[in-house]
């Protein structure tokens, strides 16, 4: 079959063994690539209830069919592993050269698995692989180990790698390249790090397979055109992502003081107008015409690539008004591999917990000092850094009073950078996200602040699970980047046909939605089948911060969300998906998705519904 190389490269590191195997193509048909063939992998792969960051884990690198092609923002990458912050399926996406390098070297997917006893990186160039000592490089940070290695091996690889905070296990520690490429906000950096493996260089010499040529040029040529003729596009190459600052205050979700609040008073400091002041060019991932990456010059005269989550958790969430020292934390993270959302919720919760003195550190609101401290702690494992180091849920349950309550996660992944006091729909989003609470699956917030900010209807929920189908479904299995559509309205239609051309399958949008839902049950599978009978449907509950205390200040002062109505979105939430009132998928519904395997699996762990 043309679109996919069919190969996957699985290499492990405790027996230094490689080999090759064929995928399926009937496993390709029903999973695509990127999330569902990740998710497939680790389903079949991996017992129930190992240790995340031990060697029976393993990490994916996934790819699917238009990884790398020609075709707007295709260079992306799925990378996924049972994640050491929740314990269940993680995954994330990261724009990387190494997207393009690992199609073109002939592969779908890699597998890594076991541990190495010392540091080592692999070198993959075609059938080549080479597991080299990485002694040297053990410690190192990340723009530092991507420079050294890209002396080794030239300029024109792709790089994955990861630093201190992966190698000393932090539970939110990524995968970085490109010197601010971040990828696997649910730790896949820790796992990483505990396979000792610093990096993964690929270099690819060969042609994607495709199977229309002719037309996939014709139609990628249309859809860049499309992309540059919209209205925004101007505007979008001046902001990017940093747009929402300033959307997010007027409208009141965005996180200030560890989410208690949903406006910041100096906000205008941090906002996409600040951000092009301090601007000096900006860059991306491959095959983009709208690239996203905004680069300033932070307070330490070092360049910071920004985005608004960036922005949002590590500014207006930790109280700090300075667009130049909220980049200096930026660029820290991003050169010690950590998550930038996560630690802007842990720096924030740290923040309330030193004031409600439920920690001895004294940590004030906005300290730029203390926080920069802290980041470096965090890493490095230091004092109260080895504590910061395990996520909000892990310290919450540490210190106690109430703050679990205030400890802004679901399922143990720390929430992105919207505040939900006044946003159900966003609510729901966070709470039934597959890998905890990330925005990339439903973004639906700028939906709900159109039309209506404090029903909680069915018509939501219905938002929710289409969001989930396109953006959770379609993008992270095509593997491209969903901001042509999202930000620049580009066609959904374009990217079934790239996917025809591409492979010479025909699909419709509704067809795709079945291989979502699929994917999507499949993964619900994984996590229940980790956490068996403690599985219950308050792990689909957003932080009880946004049910129980009021805003207190900006238009919306006094919103809060209602419990009980949540539980009826929840409900019709899983009744749309075929899921019981657990949240569990009905042995019906995996049946009917093809997954019956899965659900003879499964019986062995929980009782199914029909
Ligand atoms: C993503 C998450 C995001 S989402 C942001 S900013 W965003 C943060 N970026 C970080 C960073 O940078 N450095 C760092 N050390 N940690 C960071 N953590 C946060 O990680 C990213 C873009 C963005 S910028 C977004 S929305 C879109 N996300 C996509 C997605 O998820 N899927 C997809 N098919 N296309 C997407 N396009 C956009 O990609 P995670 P990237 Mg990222 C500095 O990885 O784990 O999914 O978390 O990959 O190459 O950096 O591109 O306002
Ligand atoms: Fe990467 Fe931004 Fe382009 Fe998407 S829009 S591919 S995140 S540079």
């Amino acid at each position: 079959m043309k679109g996919w190389n069919g190969r996957i490269l699985r290499i492990n590191l405790s027996e230094r063994k490689v080999r090759t195997q064929n995928i399926d193509s009937e496993v390709l048909l029903k999973f695509i690539g990127g999330r569902g063939l990740a998710a497939k992998i680790l389903w079949d792969e991996l017992e129930p209830g190992v240790d995340p960051l031990s060697p029976y884990n393993k990490l994916i690198i996934a790819a699917g069919p238009l990884t790398g092609i020609v075709g707007p923002s295709t260079g992306k990458l799925v990378v996924a592993a049972k994640s050491p912050l929740t314990g269940g399926y993680g995954d994330g996406n990261i724009g990387t050269m190494a997207s393009v390098h690992l199609r073109k070297a002939g592969y779908d997917a890699i597998i890594i698995e076991g541990t190495s006893r010392k540091p080592v990186y692999i070198y993959i160039e075609d059938e080549a692989v080479d597991i080299i000592s990485a002694e040297g490089l053990w410690g190192r940070d990340t723009f530092e180990t991507e420079r050294l290695l890209k002396e080794i091996h030239g300029k024109d690889v792709g790089v994955l790698l990861i630093g201190p905070a992966g190698e000393n296990r932090v539970r939110y520690a990524t995968i970085i390249s490109q010197e601010g490429r971040s990828g696997g906000r649910p730790g896949l950096g820790a796992v990483m790090g505990s396979k000792k493996l610093k990096a993964i260089i690929i270099r690819g010499t060969k042609d994607i397979p495709v199977h229309d040529k002719a037309e996939l040029v014709k139609t990628a040529a249309q859809a860049y055109s499309d992309i540059k003729k919209a209205p925004q596009y101007d505007f979008w190459m001046r902001q990017g992502t940093m747009a929402t600052i300033e959307w997010s205050n007027e409208n009141s979700v965005l996180p200030t003081t560890n989410f208690r609040e949903g406006v910041f008073d100096y906000y205008r400091l941090i906002d996409g107008y600040s951000m092009e002041a301090a601007k000096i060019t900006q860059r991306g991932c491959p095959n983009c015409n709208m690239t996203c990456g905004n680069v300033v010059i932070d307070a330490e005269g070092d360049l910071s690539e920004l985005d608004y989550e960036n922005v949002a958790m590590l500014g207006s969430n930790i109280g700090l008004g300075h667009l130049g020292k909220v980049a200096v934390l930026n660029k820290l993270a991003d050169k010690l591999g950590l998550d930038t959302i996560s630690l802007g919720n842990v720096l924030g919760f740290a923040m309330e917990a030193s004031e409600k003195k439920l920690i001895d550190e004294r940590i004030e609101w906005g300290d730029y000092k203390k926080a920069r401290e802290l980041v470096l702690d965090i890493a490095y494992r230091r004092g109260i850094g080895d504590l910061l180091a395990e996520g909000t849920k892990r310290i919450a349950e540490k210190i106690g009073g109430n703050s679990i309550e205030w400890a802004m996660q679901v399922k143990g992944l720390e929430v992105s950078a919207y505040d939900c006091h006044a946003a159900p729909a966003m609510a729901l989003a966070y709470g039934t996200s597959p890998i905890g609470a990330h925005h990339k699956d439903a973004w639906v917030i700028s939906w709900e602040v159109r039309t209506g900010r404090f029903d909680y209807t069915r018509e939501k929920v219905e938002k929710v699970i289409e969001l989930q189908r396109i953006r959770g479904g379609i993008f992270e299995t095509l593997v491209a980047c969903r901001l042509p559509w999202i930000e620049l309205g580009l066609k959904l239609e374009y990217y079934m046909k790239l996917f025809k051309h591409a492979t010479g399958v025909s699909m419709t949008l509704q067809d795709y939605y079945t291989i979502a839902d699929r994917v999507y049950s499949l993964i619900r599978a994984f996590w229940v089948r980790e956490y068996k009978e403690q599985w219950s449907r308050k792990m689909d509950y957003p932080p009880m911060r946004w049910f129980k205390e009021p805003l207190t200040k900006g238009p919306l002062k006094g919103a809060k969300l209602d419990l009980d109505k949540y539980d009826q979105m929840l409900s019709w939430y899983y009744e749309i998906r075929g899921w019981d009132e657990r949240g569990i998928p009905r042995k019906s519904t995996l049946e009917k998705l093809g997954l019956n395997d899965v659900a003879k699996t499964l019986e062995k762990y929980v009782k199914l519904s029909q």
